[in-house]
């Protein structure tokens, strides 16, 4: 019986679909995948923001209405950078912080960032594998109508306003897949491959980017499941829908359909573009229909149970 489960994940949305999956696997049969392209050294710190998104989720340590960092925070640290001149555009709470310096100290002793992920998310009773998709740097860069911008310039300080023009994601030709993420995908206990509901450009793409990852996930026999970002047209989270349409791509759950048709088996979609799925019967990848819309703790693992329902179907 092939039990283990592969997730690739980003930020938010991502991250409650992996939280949804660590409640209904246990840990030897989920390896979660974790985009790094968001990473940078900021006041001396390495920061992984996705990383630390999918950590304090499945810990159910992270703050759900602000989308990023930690619950019942404090900002004294921050306060005193301010104050002291330091940079203050990337707000960091003196929990987080607490997290940044240890993984910095982990990183300068020699660790990977693969160990330092593990060690911090065991520190925070995560017991499920959060794998960074590599241990070299790779790096979101958005070319936009204001010239490049590092993702954290975009995606922050800038809030995303300026036009998208194109994606790069530097160092994702030199990096490897580290050996954590290379055994994950060994066919031989593969259950299949679930695709969180992240940004397609800027959580997934960086991941697939990595290696000969994409054509890896090609050659799969194991089913590849995504399930949509994008629910009647809009993404629930983030700026997936304006880069989409400003990269003149299709939108919508369909555009999704396209970006990954090369490598999915089929995308789950919301009932509320059933009608999609009605229009495009044989459709490749095969659009299915379910509730993605992620409102409680609840909804995650009931996304979950149907995503690897669904994956056993795909597998017959
Ligand atoms: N996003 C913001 O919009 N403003 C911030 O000040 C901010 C700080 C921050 C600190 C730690 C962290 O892990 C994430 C943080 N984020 C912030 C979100 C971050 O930019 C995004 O989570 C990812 O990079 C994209 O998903």
């Amino acid at each position: 019986m092939r039990t283990r489960v592969v997730a690739l994940c980003g930020g938010v949305g991502g991250a409650k679909l992996a939280y949804g999956l660590s409640r209904s696997l246990p840990p030897e049969e989920l390896s979660i995948i974790v985009n790094t392209g968001d990473d940078f050294e900021h006041l001396g710190l390495h920061i992984s923001p996705d990383i630390d998104t999918v950590t304090y989720t499945l810990a159910d340590a992270a703050d759900e209405a602000q989308g990023w960092g930690r619950a019942d925070e404090q900002w004294t640290v921050m306060q005193e950078i301010e104050r002291l001149g330091g940079e203050n555009w990337f707000q960091l709470g003196d929990r987080d912080v607490a997290l940044h310096l240890l993984r910095t100290q982990l990183l300068r002793a020699g660790n990977t960032l693969t160990v330092a992920t593990a060690k911090l998310a065991a520190r925070f009773g995560v017991g499920h594998a959060i794998l960074p998709m590599s241990n070299e740097p790779v790096r979101t860069v958005v070319e936009t109508d204001e010239g490049e911008l590092a993702f954290q310039d975009y995606f922050v300080r800038r809030r995303c306003e300026p036009k998208t023009r194109a994606l790069r994601y530097v160092g994702a030709d030199d990096a490897r897949l580290s050996p954590e993420v290379t055994r994950a995908l060994d066919e031989d206990n593969l259950r299949g491959v679930i695709v969180c509901p992240s940004n397609p450009y800027l959580s997934i793409a960086p991941i697939l980017a990595v290696a000969d990852l994409r054509v890896r996930l090609r050659a799969l026999s194991a089913p590849v499941l995504a399930v949509s970002p994008i629910v009647a047209g809009l993404a629930l989270k983030g700026p997936a829908t304006k880069m989409m349409s400003e990269l003149g791509a299709e939108g919508g759950a369909l555009g999704v359909a396209r970006i990954y048709s090369d490598f999915i088996d089929a995308l789950l979609i919301d009932a509320r573009d059933a009608a999609l799925a009605r229009e495009c019967v044989d459709a490749d990848p095969r659009l299915l229909v379910g509730n993605i819309v992620m409102a409680s703790r609840y909804s995650r693992v009931e996304l979950a149970r149907t995503c690897l329902a669904h994956l056993d179907q795909l597998r017959k």
